[in-house]
């Protein structure tokens, strides 16, 4: 038995950390599709935020107060690439930098981003029955339109602090970029499919549009597909999900987000803060709707949530 998440931000790798706990009492493969879009490169080096912030969290290591890079981590190196000139907005850890030289000189031999990410993994010490699978590994980069001028995700989200408005988005490369092998296989072979509670967006969007992935999501009829409101009251608990929302023209709200997803999904978790959009959710797009705690401070909120959730499916 296997079940598939679709994850980007830290947000999606919070529940996902949940879920892999379940899927090990329930002796399930977790696949979690990563977004790629958020990919870029810094100081020469091959960086995937989201996976990284995936591999972090699903072995322990993840700072817990930003939810990305590694706990404790040091910037001597980071310090000391500025002293030399170099790009200093994007903060990079020494032992972070590792995790980016390595997949760099893997991607040069030839790996692919799956065949890295998968090797990192178990470096790491990702629990082995928690599969994280690029969405592609076909270059994809977001991009933002802000006043005229597309901006480059990280530029946006950091450089930026997205604190600029957008009116468009765009995934530079989603044309020709295809899911792999491993994810159709995944998605195949999925038995409960999952939406974590990332950005619409920026995080979740990419996914669906990279290849067949829109395609063979919606025919997957037969199995409980299940997405997470990433917008509790309106407001995203981390990063700009609910302002790009209102910008891009979707209401910021948790029945804006079930509305999103209402082609692929069939049921629907809203935080109890927004129990009162139930009917308008069920109305509306004819979802079912679960109502939990979604706020998730540390594992065993993450655990108690998807094991809620899957008690319910
Ligand atoms: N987010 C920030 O707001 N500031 C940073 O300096 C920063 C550095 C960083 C380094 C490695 C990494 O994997 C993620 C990092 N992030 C940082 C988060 C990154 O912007 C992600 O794209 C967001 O988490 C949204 O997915």
């Amino acid at each position: 038995m296997s079940w598939v998440a679709l994850a980007g931000g830290v947000g999606g790798a919070k529940f996902a950390r949940g879920l892999v706990k379940i899927a090990q009492q329930q002796q399930q493969t977790l696949h979690i599709i990563v977004n790629t879009g958020d990919d870029f490169s810094m100081h020469g080096l091959a960086i995937s935020p989201d996976i990284d912030t995936m591999l972090y969290t699903l072995s322990g290591a993840a700072n817990p107060d930003t939810g990305w890079g590694i706990a404790e981590d040091t910037f001597a190196a980071h310090n000391q690439l500025a002293k030399l000139g170099g790009e200093s907005w994007f903060w990079l850890g020494d032992r972070d930098l590792a995790t980016h030289i390595m997949r760099t000189q893997l991607l040069r031999a030839g790996r692919t981003l799956t065949q890295v990410t998968s090797y990192l993994a178990q470096r790491l010490g990702v629990p082995n029955h928690a599969q994280i699978l690029p969405m592609t590994n076909d270059p994809v980069a977001t991009e933002l339109l802000s006043n005229g001028a597309w901006l480059a995700f990280q530029e946006y989200f950091v450089k930026l602090r997205h604190d600029v408005p957008i009116s468009a988005v765009r995934f530079q490369g989603i044309e020709s970029a295809q899911i792999t092998a491993e994810v159709s296989a995944a998605v195949a072979a999925a038995e409960i499919l999952f939406f974590c509670p990332s950005n619409p967006l920026v995080s979740i969007e990419p996914i669906l549009a990279t290849g067949a992935m829109r395609a063979l999501l919606t025919a997957k009829k037969n199995i409980p597909r299940v997405g997470v409101s990433p917008i509790i009251g309106g407001k995203a608990l981390k990063g700009p999900a609910d302002r790009m929302m209102t910008e891009l023209g979707a209401e910021s709200s948790a029945l804006g987000v079930a509305r999103y997803y209402r082609d692929i999904l069939d049921i629907f978790v809203l935080d109890s803060e927004d129990a009162a959009l139930q009917s308008a959710v069920e109305q509306e797009t004819g979802m079912r709707v679960i109502v939990a705690d979604t706020v998730m401070r540390n594992e065993e909120d993450s655990v108690r949530l998807a094991e809620y959730i899957i008690q319910k499916l």
